[in-house]
């Protein structure tokens, strides 16, 4: 049981923290230092949770998995931490005996936002949910000083706004100074013979960065085991260089220490195609030294020896991003602790797992060999000897196979392949879907696989449901529990109850209610922002994630520009309002992407502001996509749209967060939409377009022509057409040639407008759906019902059972 706290209590700590801080009293104190006091407040109760069960997980000595990403995105925490410990009443009142409203306060609060999208939130969703089976896992990677950028667009055109999170953010943080871990780059490696007569390698002369823990505590629902997100901050060991200063070198006296200090500056925010830069090289190894070290030191002070090491601590390696955890637990083992190759070998491997998050080429992390060599010549000696044993493995595996070889080699043509790596040293290896497992099973890693079937398995992503039902669709979830009683909050599966319910129209309209205040929330959010007024009847249709080219927005506008090219031809017509929701992030340096974000704000100021569209279609994009926003947007939308080209999309998560709250999929046979097809059945989903089979079966022929597709189907011909014509003085010409004529050789590589006759005509169906109440709500009915297999908890006690082998702490 939770303790709990009567609100009194916490009123009394609050004054005392506003005192503490900021030697003020409710009645003087700012927002700002009120928000900061509720969170130091929580912060105690949290802490001294995690001092109970830290000594718990000391004395029992249960295995622990440390995860370790690039990304976590928390988003807010403040109301979940507050929801999970049962405390958002206590806190609520306490704040009120105050005269301040937590709602106020919860608001101001602003996103951690140290990832890019689906990976950084499936990380902290699996936090979550581990804290909440009570299990010991913690979270490593980096305090980036600036997260995410936030988005502005202005006349159609991104700009990017530095996040400095920190300043309202840092108050969940917990620097342990004490806990500081050195990290070495550069320098060089030099032989010599120890007095046991063993050949060693001495790292000399290397620069040091230090690496400062900065712990964020992690709540689970109705748990008492909290754990850490250990992020690192880099720190210089030199503050100003005395001797430059001495003669007058201000300036340069100080560059070193900014030099080591820019490591965890700043958030990468490409989530695709991958350059080998060097800074990213540096955040990669700095985190993981750090991390590593640090759980080598804690293992060693508890049991005295590696040897049982694998048996106490699983590493999890988040899409390959920290792969260099192999070649450095190697280097630690051996060079530290004097264990030799092979038994160094297998303790690593039967510590290690891996995620794979994503097939495009262009995103499998690959790095030039003469940077790693030069930057981290220790562990490009372990590498180069990783693949060496493996080069004389596979030449026996596959003698008569050189391509083979070349394909599944760990360094080649002068590069360093991470999830070639990956895949040699892990016991595990998992997609994020069955679709996507499968693809990287028979495809991607076909030749590990044929080797060593029983390493790849699917783990299908889950999501961490209560903070997108419970807290962000409050009304939504209390009707579940008039319905099904309260369960469903620890055993997502429960919602299937909600089965009962699909023929009953006095719940129909409960559900048709509760969307319709969502809807006008989102509408107000909307108007306040954009300025632009949206019908809440119209069907709310939605497309928020990260923009690429394989996700397909750009299919959705050319939808719309064949809705409104309907209207101009007739404009009576009898088409069922729209509201179309974009919500997205380009990668500052994506081309394409912002091109298509620019489409999308032109075809608005066209469409929204055409009084013979009579407000029948609307386009909406909202600014600066969030795990906040995301709060807002997901309760309100009625169609989800997950059209990527099929084979792309590795899982999707968006997509189940949506589901949840009761939008109806209108997606591709792609990721996890092909898991959520087979839960909900025919009837409530629409599916279309090519399949994975399709698409190769095409690209195998070369059969596919864009250009003749316009010549042939005429809506084609119209969307084309229209665009070419240029949309509100703006012209396109960069997408249209990607779509009929292609850039290197390869028209519309995404088969945008090869599927576009068939998500026309689902789009069709979803209409005439719609105007069917009794049958629209049915399916949202059904889709809340059956998205309990898509939760978080589920999805981390699979790992935990066939992958970490963890056990809950009691
Ligand atoms: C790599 C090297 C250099 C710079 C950046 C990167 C980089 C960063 C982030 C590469 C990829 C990412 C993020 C990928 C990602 O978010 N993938 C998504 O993962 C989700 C969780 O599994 C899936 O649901 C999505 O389908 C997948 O696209």
């Amino acid at each position: 049981m939770l303790q709990q706290y009567e609100p009194t209590q916490i009123a009394r700590w609050l004054e005392e923290k506003l005192l503490e801080n900021f030697g003020t009293d409710p009645q003087t104190a700012t927002p700002k230092q009120i928000y900061k006091a509720v969170c130091y407040v929580l912060r105690d109760i949290m802490s001294e949770l995690w001092l109970v069960n830290h000594n718990i997980a000391d004395s029992h000595r249960n295995k622990q998995v440390y995860y370790l990403s690039m990304e976590f995105l928390p988003g807010p925490s403040l109301k979940n931490n507050a929801f999970n410990l049962h405390l958002e009443d206590a806190f609520r009142q306490a704040l009120a005996s105050i005269g301040q409203d937590f709602a106020r306060i919860t608001a101001m609060e602003p996103d951690a936002g140290l990832g890019n999208g689906g990976l950084g939130r499936l990380a902290s969703c699996y936090l979550d949910a581990i804290a909440a089976k009570g299990m010991a896992g913690h979270g490593m990677s980096i305090c980036y000083e600036y997260g995410i950028f936030r988005q502005k667009i202005e006349d159609g055109e991104q700009t990017e706004l530095p996040d400095e999170w920190l300043n309202m953010g840092d108050v969940w943080l917990i620097t342990k100074e004490d806990q500081t871990e050195e990290v070495h780059f550069g320098g060089k490696l030099e032989e010599i013979w120890d007095a046991n007569g063993r050949l060693r390698l001495i790292h000399k002369d290397y620069t040091t960065v230090l690496a400062v823990p900065r712990d964020m505590l992690i709540t689970g629902y109705d748990s008492d085991v909290v754990n850490t997100l250990r992020l690192w901050q880099a720190k210089s060991p030199i503050t100003i260089d005395m001797k430059l200063f001495a003669e007058g070198k201000y300036l340069q006296s100080m560059e070193e220490k900014h030099m080591a200090e820019v490591i965890s500056k700043i958030l990468y925010p490409e989530d695709a195609h991958t350059e080998g830069k060097l800074l990213r090289m540096k955040q990669q190894y700095f985190f993981i030294a750090a991390s590593m070290k640090s759980l080598v030191k804690r293992h060693m002070m508890k049991y005295g020896t590696l040897d049982n090491f694998s048996d106490k601590v699983a590493v999890h390696i988040n899409d390959t991003h920290p792969t260099m955890a192999i070649p450095e637990l190697m280097r630690i083992f051996m060079d530290e602790y004097g264990y030799e190759w092979d038994q160094a070998w297998d303790i690593v491997r039967q510590t290690v797992s891996y995620t794979n998050h994503t097939v495009m080429p262009e995103a499998l992390e690959k790095w030039p060999e003469s940077l790693f060599k030069e930057t981290l010549p220790r562990l490009h000696s372990i590498v180069s000897e990783i693949n060496r044993r493996q080069s004389v493995d596979l030449m026996k595996t596959y003698p008569d196979n050189e391509a083979l070889r070349r394909d599944m080699a760990v360094i080649n043509n002068g590069e360093l392949r991470m999830a070639n790596l990956c895949v040699e040293a892990s016991h595990t290896v998992n997609g994020v879907s069955s679709l996507h497992s499968g693809i990287i099973r028979d495809q991607l890693f076909a030749g590990f696989s044929a080797i060593h079937p029983e390493k790849f398995t699917n783990v299908t992503n889950g999501i961490a449901y209560r903070r997108w039902l419970c807290q962000a669709n409050p009304e939504l979830s209390e009707l579940i529990v008039s319905l099904i009683g309260p369960g469903f909050k620890k055993d997502a599966m429960e919602l299937e109850r909600l089965m009962a319910f699909t023929e009953d129209r006095g719940v129909f309209t409960r559900l048709e209610q509760i969307k319709r205040r969502n809807k006008e929330r989102l509408a107000d959010y909307i108007k306040e922002h954009n300025n632009i007024m949206v019908d809440p009847d119209s069907i709310f249709d939605v497309q928020v994630k990260r923009l690429h080219e394989y996700k397909r927005q750009l299919l959705n506008l050319l939808h719309i520009i064949h809705l409104y090219a309907e209207i101009k031809r007739d404009p009576g017509a009898d088409i069922q309002p729209r509201t179309f929701i974009f919500a997205a992030k380009a990668a500052a340096g994506y081309y394409m992407a912002k091109q298509i974000i620019k489409l999308a704000y032109h075809l608005a100021q066209v469409i929204n502001n055409d009084s013979q569209v009579n407000g029948r279609i609307k386009i909406v994009f909202l600014e600066n996509y969030s795990v906040s926003l995301s709060e807002l947007i997901m309760p309100a939308a009625e169609i989800s749209e997950q059209i990527s080209l099929a084979g792309k999309e590795a899982s999707g998560t968006g997509n189940m967060k949506l589901m949840i709250n009761g939008a109806v999929t209108l997606g591709t046979e792609d990721g996890a939409n092909v898991e959520i097809h087979r839960a909900v059945g025919d009837e409530n989903i629409f599916i279309f377009g090519l399949r994975v089979e399709d698409v190769e079966r095409i690209r195998r022929e070369g059969s596919y022509s864009p250009f003749r597709l316009c010549q042939t189907d005429g809506d084609v011909n119209e969307v084309v057409q229209f665009l070419s014509q240029g949309v509100n003085g703006q012209y396109f010409s960069n997408i249209l040639n990607a779509l009929t004529t292609g850039y290197n050789g390869c028209a519309d590589p995404y088969f945008v407008l090869g599927d576009f006759g068939a998500y026309r005509d689902a789009q069709a169906r979803a209409a005439a759906a719609y105007r069917d109440r009794d049958r629209w709500n049915r399916m949202s009915l059904i889709n809340i019902a059956k998205a309990g297999i898509f939760s978080a908890d589920r999805a981390v006690q699979e790992y935990a059972d066939r992958i970490w082998h963890i056990e809950p702490l009691k």
